[in-house]
């Protein structure tokens, strides 16, 4: 086959379609494609097709959706014009393939699951004018013809968004679920609570978000807000706003209503949003209102790190454990994330309750403190059917080798060769390139991101998941400024991610680029201007 991908790739930089305005730019790039030279028609009198018995109602509503916002209208099963024909075919096997083939008179789409049909459709939205996404045509629209076999490469192809040092609109949860969907990207990483703000409705502590949802500006804010304010092009409008006592305070949370919504929402997308409660360390956010889950009096910040919870006592599991009962019960998916990064464990050292623990468990010092709590919480999240995900700080003392590990610290050596000896499953999210609210966060290296090092076990390479991003909003006030700052660079590691190695190609991608900005666009994505200088 690789004549065929070469042949593939060069009309992917070569080809615009005679027949409709936008050139053929799908990203992720498939497995597989061929271009014809002919164009299929598009219209309200395009007939639907349903050989899936039963199986893809939730992708046919979403074909619906999607026409009826370029078309105006949906289509039929009493259409008499061309035919969008949907069917199961079991043997397509791979979770997530498909088979996409657009003749003059047809479109014949194939998958073996749910979400195959789900991506199938996804690409065809992307055979589909850009400018489409802003405004509907009543008219025809001429799709190129083509055919497409396609599969996702990797399991774990996500995005992280902390919305706990800024808050982010739930509407703004929605368009993101849409746009990691747009490109076929599966997980979202969602950071509820940090220091700064606990941002999910927790009917057993309700003072969590009447109080800790909510705080003052402080100086830092201001520096970074003030600069987007000066930036025209982030139209940028401070909405998260209450008044306290004639005070300003800035903040917001997610009802549990609104959660379980976009839960839902997620799953129709093939998305599967992972909970993080971070815990024992960024906890200030419940500190504040219940103090004395901390070893001190005074909380605030220590050496390094604010105040953790305090492992020594009895007390601080019930509030994690009824924490997490009802976590579990707004998010379905397998995993829940429980932090356990940057632990300022100096407060445990002159504690008498984590004295008195460590003596009864035998525990020789607070990395083996650290690890009785993690292993503590995992335990009860596993008697609950959880798998627990845990930032890579938590292997300092050990950890149970079934808990999955997201590797970030690409400055502590040989990290990676450290979580495939102790057995654990991992994600890559090397803070460079995969921070991507750092400055100098570019989308070449994401796009060329090694899955390992040479040092890791060739053996061990099955443990590897897959990738995601990050985005910490300490110095993201804006929804706008978020945009920006994962825009364009997101699509990249989405290629990264789904596309097999043999299909990468960079330069390609980056023509195919220019085409998915347009679309970006026409969505109200204000992703970064001068993508070309600024970010690769
Ligand atoms: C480290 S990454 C953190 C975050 C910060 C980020 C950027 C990680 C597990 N912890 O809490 O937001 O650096 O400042």
């Amino acid at each position: 086959y690789s004549s065929i991908i070469l042949l593939a790739v060069l009309f992917w930089t070569a080809c615009s379609s005679p027949v409709s305005n936008t050139p053929i730019s799908i990203i992720p790039a498939p497995a597989k494609m061929e271009i014809q030279n002919g164009s299929f028609s598009l219209s309200s009198s395009t007939k639907l097709v349903l050989k899936d018995e039963g199986k893809f109602s939730n992708e046919v509503e979403f074909l619906q959706i999607t026409l009826e916002h370029a078309l105006g209208s949906k289509i039929s099963e009493d259409g008499n014009g061309t035919e969008i024909e949907l069917i199961f075919d079991s043997q397509i096997q791979a979770a997530g393939a498909y088979q996409l083939e657009i003749n003059s008179d047809k479109v014949i789409l194939k998958a073996g699951d749910p979400s195959g049909m789900f991506y199938a459709l996804e690409t065809f939205r992307q055979l589909l004018p850009a400018d489409l996404e802003g405004s509907k045509t009543s008219g025809e629209i001429s799709i190129p013809t083509v055919s497409i076999e396609d599969q996702p490469t990797l399991d774990w192809r996500g995005m992280h968004l902390d919305v706990s040092r800024h808050f982010f609109s739930i509407e703004y949860l929605h368009r993101y679920v849409d746009l990691l969907a747009l490109y076929k990207m599966n997980k979202f990483h969602l950071h509820l609570t940090d220091d700064q703000g606990w941002r999910i409705e927790i009917k057993n502590y309700p003072e969590l978000t009447e109080k800790s949802a909510w705080r003052t500006f402080n100086a830092q804010d201001s520096v970074c807000m003030e600069k987007a304010v000066e930036d025209p092009r982030f139209n940028f409008e401070q909405k998260h706003l209450r008044e306290v006592d004639g005070q300003t305070q800035y903040g917001g949370f997610y009802t549990q209503d609104e959660l379980r919504e976009l839960v839902a929402y997620a799953q129709s997308r093939h998305v599967e949003i992972i909970p993080e409660i971070d815990m024992p360390g960024h906890m200030m956010a419940a500190i504040q209102v219940y103090p004395e889950l901390a070893c001190i009096d005074n909380p605030g910040w220590g050496e390094l790190f604010s105040t953790p919870l305090c492992p020594g006592k009895e007390g601080v599991y019930m509030f994690v454990e009824n924490v997490l009962t009802e976590v579990m019960d707004i998010f379905p998916s397998k995993f829940v994330h429980i932090g356990a990064d940057e632990v300022e464990k100096s407060t445990w050292e002159n504690s008498q309750a984590c004295k008195s623990l460590m003596a009864a468990e035998g525990l020789k010092d607070v990395e083996e403190l650290q690890t009785y709590f993690v292993e503590r919480v995992t335990k009860f999240l596993k008697s609950k059917g959880k798998e627990v995900i845990v930032w890579d700080d938590a292997l300092n003392a050990g950890i149970d080798s079934s808990t999955y590990v997201m590797y970030w610290r690409n400055w502590v050596a040989e990290v990676p060769e450290r979580i495939a000896a102790n057995g654990n499953r991992m994600i890559l999210v090397p803070g460079n390139p995969m921070y991507f609210s750092r400055l100098d966060a570019k989308m070449y290296p994401i796009y060329h991101l090694p899955l390992h090092g040479k040092k890791y076990p060739e053996e061990k390479v099955n443990l590897i998941q897959g990738t995601q991003a990050a985005l910490w909003s300490e110095t993201v006030p804006s929804e706008a400024l978020a945009d920006a700052i994962i825009f364009p660079k997101m699509l990249a590691l989405a290629e990264r991610t789904w596309s097999s190695p043999e299909v990468l190609d960079w330069e390609s991608f980056k023509v195919r680029l220019q085409t998915q900005l347009k679309r970006l666009e026409a969505l109200g994505v204000k992703y970064s201007y001068n993508v070309t200088k600024e970010l690769i």
